[in-house]
């Protein structure tokens, strides 16, 4: 097992969003996002991948898919390799081909999702040495054994955990800190998902700062959470805040807007 091969990242996929980023899937009633805004936001994540220490890869916006802006949930990155994925709402069942062309561009190879079941990447969080793959409303059992043996070649053990109720992803309420440490709401972290691990708990009310990334040496979280960033500061994480409140009116974080990974040079 490569340590911090969870974290320590070259390169990042991300989609511009399109127009009808609008008309993204979203569980509550919530405003629709303004496209505009959307772009300047999805602007200073780049920025924030770039300052992180990737080189960040821009695929063009593609309208037919709203929430194709959401890469993470088509694919999945790990130790140099990728798998596609099958997300598992209806409207995003063609985002994994979608992207697959560029995957073979940067892959050595891409590897194929086995059967028929559903996960998205917002599911999926790897450690070093773990996936931990969330049941969902999007990812099922079937979903989790068509990428297993693909992980379990590169040294994963497969934790088969619980995504919260009227939660969307296992994503949406922890982020990876670094190679023991996680950043975990309590609802999520009272489940015992976590047992080995550290786990820092998200302060009271800020619950939608959980889905931070870690990219190289920085902890990037959304910005507006200052009890968070205070806490992983004091716990000696350098912090970068970007503003994702239009990706937030559907459903998404900071973790789906890229897909994060090493290629060797
Ligand atoms: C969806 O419902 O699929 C999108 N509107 C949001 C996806 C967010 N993805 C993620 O958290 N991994």
């Amino acid at each position: 097992m490569k340590s911090e091969r969870s974290f320590r990242f070259t390169h990042a996929i991300s989609r511009l969003p399109g127009n009808s980023v609008a008309k993204g899937i979203r569980v509550s009633g919530k405003s629709d996002p303004d496209p505009e805004v959307f772009s300047k936001q999805h602007k200073s994540y780049i920025q924030a991948l770039a300052t992180a220490g990737v080189e960040p890869i821009v695929l063009p916006k593609l309208e037919e898919f709203p929430d194709s802006v959401f890469v993470e949930d088509a694919a999945l990155c790990f130790d140099g390799s990728v798998v596609l994925l099958r997300p598992g709402a209806e409207s995003r069942f063609g985002e994994a081909a979608a992207l697959e062309p560029h995957l073979q561009e940067t892959f050595d190879s891409v590897i194929k999702f086995q059967g028929t079941g559903r996960v998205d990447g917002g599911d999926i969080l790897l450690t070093d040495s773990h996936a931990l793959i969330g049941l969902s409303e999007r990812t099922d059992i079937d979903g989790i054994n068509g990428i297993k043996s693909a992980l379990e070649a590169h040294g994963y053990g497969i934790r088969i955990v619980k995504t919260p109720a009227g939660v969307l992803h296992f994503k949406s309420d922890c982020g990876l800190l670094d190679s023991k440490t996680i950043f975990s709401t309590k609802r999520l972290a009272s489940s015992g998902c976590f047992d080995g691990y550290t786990v820092i708990e998200v302060p009271d009310l800020e619950e939608a700062a959980a889905n931070l990334i870690r990219v190289n040496d920085y902890v990037i979280l959304r910005s507006g959470f200052p009890k968070s960033t205070a806490l992983l500061e004091q716990r000696g994480y350098e912090t970068i805040t970007v503003g994702v409140d239009e990706a937030a009116k559907i459903d998404g974080g900071l973790s789906c807007l890229s897909l994060r990974f090493t290629l060797n040079q």
